[in-house]
């Protein structure tokens, strides 16, 4: 009899280059609060691939990563990346204010905190130096009032690396 042993080694996946948007990037580890995260969408309903385009005060966006609070991605840098930014807010699908507070974890180490962003407040741009980060951790959180008509995007999320 043979019995296999299953060992568990991180593989890490290539390090991106040059400017990469994160939703073109694998997701090392993901959470979201209604349905999956999705790429490049809103988070729209339960289902993978229902929302619409991000659009976040009026202003769409091609690219970027669509969440429902309390969400987490985490992606690798390898340590090869200089910035991460990202235009953040509440999707404008939602029919009721939502409020969010957006955070970039390096590392372990918390590198940027908006405080909390609501639906009339539109985008905010942030600008995160993530050098020497080998795992970026994009989080949401409810901003303190519950999870009800937060649909957090990460506008354009993109990094600049070497
Ligand atoms: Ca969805
Ligand atoms: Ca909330």
């Amino acid at each position: 009899m043979h019995v296999e042993e299953a060992v568990r080694v991180f593989v890490p996946p290539p390090n991106p280059t040059g400017t990469t948007y994160v939703s073109d990037l694998p997701f090392l580890s993901e959470s979201n609060g209604w349905g999956p995260v999705e790429r490049d969408g809103s988070n729209g309903e339960m289902n993978a691939g229902d929302g619409g385009a991000i659009s976040i005060g009026g202003r769409t966006y091609a690219k970027g990563i669509g969440t429902h609070a309390p969400s987490e991605i985490t992606v690798w840098l390898g340590g090869v990346c200089t910035q991460l930014q990202a235009d953040v807010g509440i999707d404008d699908e939602v029919t009721q204010s939502g409020s969010a507070a957006f955070h970039v974890v390096g590392d372990g180490r918390p590198l940027a905190d908006t405080g909390i962003i609501r639906s009339a407040d539109g985008a905010r741009t942030v600008g995160v130096d993530v050098s020497g980060v080998r795992t970026v951790t994009l989080r949401v959180t409810d901003g303190g009032d519950g999870k009800n008509f937060d649909h957090a995007d990460w506008g354009d999320a993109r990094v600049t690396c070497a």
